[in-house]
């Protein structure tokens, strides 16, 4: 208990050291749910250890749910949202169709409402749910602020917002600026890539006619393109492990990063840029630092854009708008 407070306490600092918005901060608190559903964490958690026993790739797929929430219209739910007949929802754009546990946010929702019905919004699980499997794959425990209303918006076309994995790091660093992340966030955060996998479509631009004197991407360790050739011959749905340990919250990724073997442009170019470079080395060294910055950047991240008070509402079915 005493450590969890120290932690907390290291946590506020660091947000306040990178310069979070704390004024949007006010209304999330860590105890936000201990009167009206002090079970919420509990039932999310048994839920998320659940699935990942049965499918232990799943937490990829939760913690890249968080991410591409809160970078669409901030972390507001706005990514389990059904496409209807009158609107196309972010989850059918080409970038979200391997988004995966949506199921899983499903399972822990009904759990909560049966318990304590319109009090806990599906952001929130959300949250919880990637910082679980986090936690289950290895990585470290944080605490998350809890208090995100769900928001009412969900459109295809504001998935443009989302960062593409042909981009450089010079435009990596200015799109994650925008939202308030530093350089080292930036690369923090891309140590996400330690879990899950990409299809060939994210990648095989790296593969042929990568530009006017090079046939293969020269940044890429050619071992390895050879084997992602061959692999990719079978279609662009085939997947590749983003790191060798998949399944396992690890610094293995930076070490892949640090030999030229990053899957996609967007994690090997953090090792050409000087500026994302130095952390790359950091992380590939000192796991324990990685998990340090790796938490303070989620905290962040799971505070871009929060709708609080009548902005949003607390969803009864995540998939639906009220
Ligand atoms: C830096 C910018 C980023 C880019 C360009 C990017 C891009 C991608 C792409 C293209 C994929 C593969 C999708 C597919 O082919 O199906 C992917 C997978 C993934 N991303 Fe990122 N991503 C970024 C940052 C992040 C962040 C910040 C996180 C979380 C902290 C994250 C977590 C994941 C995870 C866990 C997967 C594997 C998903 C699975 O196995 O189902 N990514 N990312
Ligand atoms: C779709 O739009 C029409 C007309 O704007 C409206 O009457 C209807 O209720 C909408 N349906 C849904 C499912 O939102
Ligand atoms: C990065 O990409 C941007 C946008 O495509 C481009 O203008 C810039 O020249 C690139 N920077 C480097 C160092 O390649
Ligand atoms: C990262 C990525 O692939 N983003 C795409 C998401 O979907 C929109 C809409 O189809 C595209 O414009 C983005 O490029």
């Amino acid at each position: 208990m005493f450590f969890h407070y120290i932690l907390n306490l290291f946590l506020v600092i660091e947000l306040m050291k990178h310069g979070a918005k704390l004024t949007s901060v006010h209304a999330l608190s860590m105890q936000y749910y201990a009167i009206q559903c002090p079970l919420a964490e509990m039932f999310v958690k048994n839920t998320v250890n659940q699935a990942l026993q049965n499918d232990p790739t799943l937490a990829a797929g939760l913690l890249r749910m968080h991410f591409h929430d809160c970078f669409v219209e901030g972390c507001d739910g706005s990514v389990l949202i059904d496409s209807t007949k009158n609107n196309t929802a972010e989850k059918d754009s080409p970038a979200n169709l391997s988004l995966r546990g949506y199921e899983v946010i499903d399972k822990a929702k009904e759990l909560i409402e049966n318990q304590c019905p319109g009090v806990v919004s599906c952001a929130d699980i959300v949250a919880m749910a990637a910082r679980d499997a986090v936690f289950w794959a290895g990585g470290p425990v944080y605490d998350i602020p809890m208090g995100r209303k769900d928001g009412r918006r969900s459109r295809i076309e504001d998935t443009i917002n989302l960062p593409a994995p042909i981009l450089n790091a010079t435009s990596l660093i200015k799109m994650f600026s925008k939202h308030g992340f530093t350089v080292q966030d930036l690369v923090a955060l891309s140590g996400g890539h330690t879990l899950g996998v990409a299809r060939c479509s994210s990648f095989k631009n790296r593969l042929s006619n990568f530009d006017a004197t090079h046939n293969v991407d020269p940044s890429m360790n050619s071992r390895m393109a050879t084997i992602l050739i061959k692999q990719c011959q079978n279609g662009d749905d085939v997947t590749v492990a983003l790191d060798q340990t998949k399944n396992s919250f690890d610094n293995a990724y930076f070490n892949a990063v640090q030999s030229s073997a990053g899957l996609l442009t967007s994690d090997q170019t953090l090792y050409m840029n000087p500026r994302t470079r130095g952390w790359i080395d950091a992380y590939a060294m000192n796991q324990a630092r990685f998990f340090l910055d790796f938490q303070s950047a989620m905290v962040k991240m799971g505070l871009i854009d929060v709708k609080e008070g009548n902005d949003g509402e607390i969803r009864l079915d995540c998939r639906v708008v009220n």
